[in-house]
């Protein structure tokens, strides 16, 4: 048995006094050998029947211990092959002060970026959409819902709207809406970006491939174009363990405070 399964062991005997249920403690071995470098991004952890043997616990108590860790991302199981530890992600760190498309920002970072359809059409607008775009009930809103992809880890799930006037024909944007929109002239040249704290539900979990709960960001932005019209209204939703926004912040003088 490796070091590290024996790491656990230890380490789940010395807490073994602590009189906090049997799964808890062996959860938080775990986590600790983790934690502390012990087995790392892709180690194969023991089998449920190793550890309950060596551990001297019931396989049930094994198992609740393992979901808890998979459903806190921790470990991954793969069916056939076994339960390991998550990859960990790279952080992508992202400005929140440049107006860049999603293909622009990953290509800037060396990664291969691509896009899953989720939907792409013409419909009747949304309240929301109606406001924020300036539409009337009898016009279309264009749907532009994709899966963001870069060095085949998904990031982001982006649904943006534009106005069908702006956007005929949606299907055809290619892999780039920011360059899509360049071609005619409407590429927006400000944004205002709010972006807020989402636990992410079983269907963008399952598409960002991460468990279901987990932190995400949810991000709505608003673009502009050079006269002040309302050009895009997208929602997002982004991982959480995978993006830092940063933003620069200066100290403003009295002198400079009524300017902004
Ligand atoms: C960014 C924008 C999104 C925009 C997209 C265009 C955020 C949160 N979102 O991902 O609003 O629609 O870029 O990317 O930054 P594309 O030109 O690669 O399609």
């Amino acid at each position: 048995m490796s070091d590290a399964a024996d790491q656990i062991f230890a380490a789940l005997k010395q807490s073994s006094q602590s009189g906090a249920p049997l799964y808890l403690q062996l959860r938080k071995s775990i986590e600790d050998a983790v934690n502390r470098g012990l087995i790392g991004p892709g180690d194969a952890l023991p089998s449920e029947r190793d550890i309950a043997t060596k551990a001297d616990i019931s396989r049930v108590t094994v198992r609740k211990a393992v979901q808890d860790l998979v459903k806190g991302g921790i470990l991954v199981q793969r069916h056939g092959s076994g339960t390991f530890v998550a990859p960990r992600m790279e952080r992508v760190e992202q400005s929140l002060s440049r107006l860049t498309s999603f293909t622009e920002d990953m290509a800037r970072r060396g990664m291969a970026v691509r896009s899953a359809w989720l939907d792409r059409g013409l419909y009747a607008p949304s309240p929301d959409e109606m406001m924020v775009l300036g539409l009337s009930s009898s016009e279309l809103v264009a749907r532009v819902a994709r899966l963001r992809i870069a060095n085949d880890t998904p990031l982001a799930i982006e649904r943006a709207s534009l106005s069908a006037s702006v956007l005929p024909d949606p299907a055809g944007i290619g892999s780039s809406l920011y360059a899509a929109l360049e071609l005619t002239g409407n590429r927006p040249v400000r944004a205002v970006q709010r972006i807020s704290a989402a636990n992410l539900g079983e269907g963008d979990a399952r598409l960002l491939e991460v468990p279901p709960g987990i932190a995400g960001l949810h991000i709505e932005r608003i673009s502009y174009l050079a006269s002040g019209k309302v050009i895009e209204f997208t929602r997002s939703i982004y991982r959480g363990d995978a993006y830092d926004f940063v933003a620069e912040l200066r100290l403003t003088g009295p002198s400079e405070e009524g300017r902004s």
